[in-house]
């Protein structure tokens, strides 16, 4: 059985959608970020870490994909071959390192980093959100799903980021990501995820 490492609130809320999504039995394992059981299974000390039998995996866009792919059949891995690995990559980096990124700088400077070195970079943060969201909207076109016609790892990770968003009370005027971002969250399988501790930030 997989385990799935996090504390609520966490990251570990698209672990655990993803896992109800594939239909696959875990147990949602509490730590407490950079806790000595934290440290253990992450170099870095941080949430979420996946467990499969003798495997570790750390940072959650990494689970998502590594999840997808296992369980290929289920369809929510990337497409085949070179170029399908090219592009769940490339939506992947695109998601965290772009979109989420503005929304983990402004959770830091609130609540994570010593209090000393916190400034304010509200302002900064919700201008570089709204310039990915836009981004975004034009990646996303008219397709249903980030991939095309079928749900995969891609929208639990941007669906997750735009719950984020939302509980952060970041703007997101764009009706066409605010239907997307509806569509991703409203899934049964997010809401029994969050039944089993992957509740909103
Ligand atoms: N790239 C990592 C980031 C993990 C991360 O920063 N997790 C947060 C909780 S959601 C954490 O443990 N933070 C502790 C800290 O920054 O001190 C991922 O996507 O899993």
């Amino acid at each position: 059985m997989y385990k799935a490492v996090g504390s609520r609130g966490s990251r570990v809320s698209r672990v655990l959608w993803m896992l109800e999504e594939l239909a696959q039995p875990y147990e949602f394992v509490e730590v407490k970020l950079r806790s000595p059981e934290a440290y253990a299974l992450n170099p870095s000390g941080k949430v979420p870490v996946l467990i499969d039998g003798e495997l570790t995996v750390t940072d959650s866009a990494a689970i998502c994909v590594y999840l997808g792919d296992k369980h290929a059949e289920k369809g929510m891995g990337a497409n085949p071959g070179v170029v399908g690995r090219a592009e769940m990559d490339s939506w992947m980096h695109f998601a965290q390192s772009e979109l989420e990124a503005p929304l983990w700088n402004k959770l830091r400077h609130r609540f994570l980093l010593p209090k000393e070195i916190r400034v304010d970079v509200g302002p900064a943060a919700a201008y570089d959100f709204a310039s990915e969201l836009g981004a975004l909207d034009r990646r996303l076109g008219e397709r249903p799903f980030a991939l095309g016609e079928r749900f995969t790892a891609v929208d639990v990770l941007l669906g997750d980021i735009g719950s984020w968003a939302r509980a952060g009370r970041f703007p997101i005027d764009s009706e066409h990501i605010n239907a997307y971002f509806d569509r991703m969250l409203a899934r049964p399988a997010r809401a029994r995820a969050q039944a089993n501790g992957g509740s909103a930030r």
